[in-house]
């Protein structure tokens, strides 16, 4: 598996599943959320809400992963995770580490070959980048991948770059 970083917009991605840093209520939101949902258009909405009306009545637990399709998007599924909230009291590592490791278990489940992950709970839950660097690189390296080839971490900015360029080079 070969992991790289690059500055960019996750939404222009041409990679078999584009993940979406959700939240519980599966139902957008502000950030990559609302990016994703935006460019997707309300054929992904409605899938959202296919969920929630289906398997998960609750919503998506944090730390878990569901795929839908992508919509208007170039990729061809949206992987929905749900990160910690740090803002909320959740900073256990080992749930944003789930986030990368359930995320890649569906992309698997769907053959993906190429993954494209934002920096998920680094915005609006308020997790330090070079924490999230740190556990996402360690998460996806130390998964047992088959199907995925390419995992590129899609950051917003050249600081959140070079913080995960710098997990990536030790990887
Ligand atoms: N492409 C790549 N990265 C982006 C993009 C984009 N188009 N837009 C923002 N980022 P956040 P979270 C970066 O807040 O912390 C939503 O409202 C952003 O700069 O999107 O997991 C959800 O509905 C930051 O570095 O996700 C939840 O309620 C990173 O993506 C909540 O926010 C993640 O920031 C989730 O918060």
């Amino acid at each position: 598996m070969r992991l790289e970083a690059i500055v960019g917009d996750i939404t222009t991605q041409a990679v078999d599943a584009v993940v979406n840093a959700a939240n519980s209520s599966l139902l957008g939101g502000g950030g990559v959320d609302g990016a994703i949902h935006r460019a997707a258009g309300p054929e992904l909405l409605q899938e959202c809400r296919a969920l929630r009306a289906g398997d998960l009545p609750d919503g998506l637990p944090v730390g878990q992963a569901v795929a839908t399709g992508a919509g208007e998007l170039p990729a061809r599924w949206v992987i929905h995770t749900v990160g910690p909230n740090a803002n909320a009291g959740q900073t256990d590592p080992a749930l944003l580490a789930s986030c990368f490791i359930e995320s890649l278990r569906v992309a698997e489940e769907l053959s993906a070959a190429s993954v494209a992950f934002p920096a998920v709970s680094g915005g609006v839950y308020g997790w330090a980048m070079s924490d999230v660097a740190r556990i996402a690189v360690q998460a996806v390296s130390g998964f047992p991948a088959r199907s995925v080839e390419l995992v590129r971490f899609v950051l917003f900015s050249s600081d959140a770059k070079a913080v995960f360029d710098r997990r990536v080079d030790i990887a």
